[in-house]
């Protein structure tokens, strides 16, 4: 039995505090469910239909079929396309919902939004090959939504959807047209997998996984979407200051956490809580009203508003725990149930925004993003009456945060380069990979997951990685994690960066103006963020004149969980990206998906899966596929 536990300075203090409170926590329910179900890791348990449930025995001495016939192969096939098809869902939710409130504002049926980003939203809609100049930003701005919820809409199976067809490169577009893989429209493809998958229809793994790939694509279409119409929406981030872990948290104030994902609500709350700090004042809080973020939400908040982020993904509960939150408020995923128990030991209310997304024992506000406003103002209140039932005598906030410069979207460090070459901004990018200064770069993503200790597979991989020159980008938990941990300031990459990246970051950081280097680790954002990181790489392989699957750049997901990372790392595979899992797939009951996706993959997309559960070894592996691709380009 393995007994993972949590890597974050701050729960030295918090757990045995829950202990000694009667209060579980995600690593106590980890532990109490060992063993876990050996068919379920293996994936070979179906259960989509009621002739089941079915399990294939993997020693062979048992069934090999299920009542139906299937075999493991097709019964991992798919239960993983499902998992894809999931994810793609819940970010294209995301994305359709962001859409939708552009369209609002377009229509001055929002009041309460405004577009914060003129300049993005024009080369948003030339990208999209509308008029980005038209005088009246509004009919761009309504041009722009219309377009985008056509990927919502398209009927036309051989027009791909607009958002992936304007971002990727020509090369990669063809590939992906070639294997009939290039999603038209997001809601059918998420369909058709879940329609090929129900009992009697599509048995041929290869086929499934072909159209769990189109699904996984159709993810990254929604996060592009998302993550570039919230930046015209709410902003584009910009390198901030800011801070990380439950020190943030203020005694003196009254503490609202912002969780979830969706920027619509989270933006808003920053906005009345600044309104509204003399009410809380009044209450007795005397520093005022303080936000700070939990997960996605607290990522996005926090590269673009330098809201200081709280907890990832596993230490949602420990910031509970402090006694010192007031009001945790979230909107859309990775919210575990067990907060509204946690909260309700204390004084803290949990509340629920969003009609698919409720809680028992939460107190639900209504969001509409007509009414943003108003229901921001609830929300704070519920806060401030909140602190008002506060138990001072329960509040231990563990006096541990770590600074973190944080914001770095593409445009921040396509902005960041040109102070070297305004002409060029890439080329010094594409100088120092090609002379070796950079051996490569690396995205980390992902969740959190208590099969690992929390955060340390991230950071063990990624100071591996800098001490040999590898250029580092994050996105998620696996920001949060860097951030908390330290390794987003100039400080961390004197001590880790190896002596070329160091030159380099010096160098870069110095003439943006940041009175050093950049950070170890540049925080892209949210995990709908990691578009980004695509967009970078896009640029670098257009100016190289190749395609992405040439590139020394690789991904890695240490501490992957939600169906949301299975269907990312699933794109970022299709793109030709060799993807890193620091977790075992439960896909391994099926040899054929098991070299399909970690082998045979490579010939036909470049990209693959790379599974190693030690850290130290996954640092190793992903060096060496960086020196592979070098080694492929000459250089
Ligand atoms: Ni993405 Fe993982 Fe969740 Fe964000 Fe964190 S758990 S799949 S990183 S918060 S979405």
């Amino acid at each position: 039995m393995t007994t993972n536990h949590c890597n974050d300075p701050c729960a030295a203090t918090l757990i045995p505090l829950a202990k000694k409170e009667g209060i579980t926590t995600v690593w106590d329910r980890h532990k109490a469910m060992q063993p876990q179900c050996g068919f379920g890791q293996l994936g070979v348990c179906c259960r989509i239909c009621w002739k089941g449930p079915c399990r294939i025995d993997p020693f062979g001495d048992g069934p090999q079929q299920g009542i139906c016939g299937a075999t493991a192969d097709t019964i991992v096939a798919r239960n993983v396309i499902r998992m894809m098809a999931s994810g793609a869902a819940a970010h294209s939710e995301h994305g359709r919902h962001v859409a939708l409130a552009l369209l609002g504002v377009a229509e001055g049926k929002l009041p309460d939004y405004t577009i914060r980003d003129e300049g993005k939203l024009r080369s948003i809609a030339a990208k999209l090959g509308l008029d980005g100049t038209r005088e009246d930003i509004l009919a761009v701005a309504r041009e722009v939504a219309l377009a985008t919820l056509g990927d919502f809409q398209n009927q036309d199976h051989d027009t791909p959807c607009a958002w992936i067809a304007s971002t990727i490169t020509g090369k990669r577009l063809e590939k992906l047209a070639a294997l009939h893989v290039l999603p038209h429209n997001i809601d059918a493809v998420v369909t058709g997998i879940m329609a090929r998958t129900n009992v009697g229809c599509d048995a041929d793994p290869v086929n499934l996984v072909l159209g769990g790939v189109k699904g996984a694509l159709a993810d990254f279409n929604g996060m592009c979407l998302a993550t570039e119409i919230s930046d015209v929406l709410f902003g584009t981030p910009s390198p901030v200051v800011t801070a990380a872990n439950l020190g943030v948290l203020k005694e003196d104030a009254v503490n609202i956490a912002v969780h979830g994902h969706n920027p619509l609500l989270s933006d808003v709350v920053c906005d009345v809580a600044l309104l509204m700090g003399d009410e809380a004042r009044r209450a007795g809080a005397k520093d005022g009203i303080n936000i700070v973020g939990v997960c996605c939400t607290g990522n996005e908040v926090m590269v673009r508003h330098g809201i200081p982020l709280a907890a990832n993904y596993l230490s949602q509960e420990l910031a509970l725990i402090t006694g010192a939150v007031d009001a945790m408020v979230v909107d859309v995923q990775c919210i575990m149930p067990s907060i509204s128990e946690i909260g309700a030991c204390f004084h803290t209310e949990i509340i629920t925004t969003m009609d698919d997304t409720k809680i028992p024992g939460a107190t639900h506000v209504n969001f509409r993003e007509a009414t943003a406003t108003e229901n921001a103002r609830q929300i704070v209140t519920l806060a401030i009456e909140a602190y008002k039932r506060r138990n001072p005598q329960r509040v231990i906030i563990p006096d541990i945060k770590r600074t973190a410069m944080v914001g770095f979207g593409t445009e921040a460090i396509v902005g960041a380069l040109a102070t070297l070459n305004a002409e060029d901004p890439l080329k010094p990018l594409v100088d120092n990979i090609a002379n070796g200064a950079i051996r490569g770069i690396a995205l980390f993503a992902g969740c959190n997951n208590p099969q690992v200790d929390q955060d340390s597979s991230f950071v063990t991989i990624a100071r591996k990685l800098a001490r040999n020159n590898v250029l580092l980008l994050a996105t998620g938990c696996g920001a949060g994690a860097f951030a908390k941990h330290g390794m987003m300031t100039q400080e961390a990459t004197l001590e880790y960066a190896g002596d070329s990246l160091k030159a380099v970051l010096t160098a870069i950081g110095t003439a943006a103006g940041l009175g050093g280097p950049l950070p170890l680790v540049l925080h892209m954002g949210s995990c709908v963020d990691n578009s980004r990181a695509v967009e970078v790489a896009v640029a670098l392989a257009n100016k190289l004149g190749v395609d992405l699957d040439s590139l020394p750049l690789v991904s890695s997901a240490p501490e992957a969980m939600s169906e949301k990372a299975v269907a990312i790392g699933t794109w970022s595979v299709a793109l030709g990206i060799p993807t890193h899992l620091g977790i075992m797939p439960q896909v391994t009951g099926s040899p054929v998906v098991t070299k399909l996706v970690t082998e045979t993959v490579k010939e036909l997309l470049g990209g693959y899966f790379i599974v190693e559960l030690d850290p130290d070894r996954a640092a190793d592996k992903l060096l060496d596929v960086i020196d592979e691709r070098r080694k492929a380009l000459g250089i």
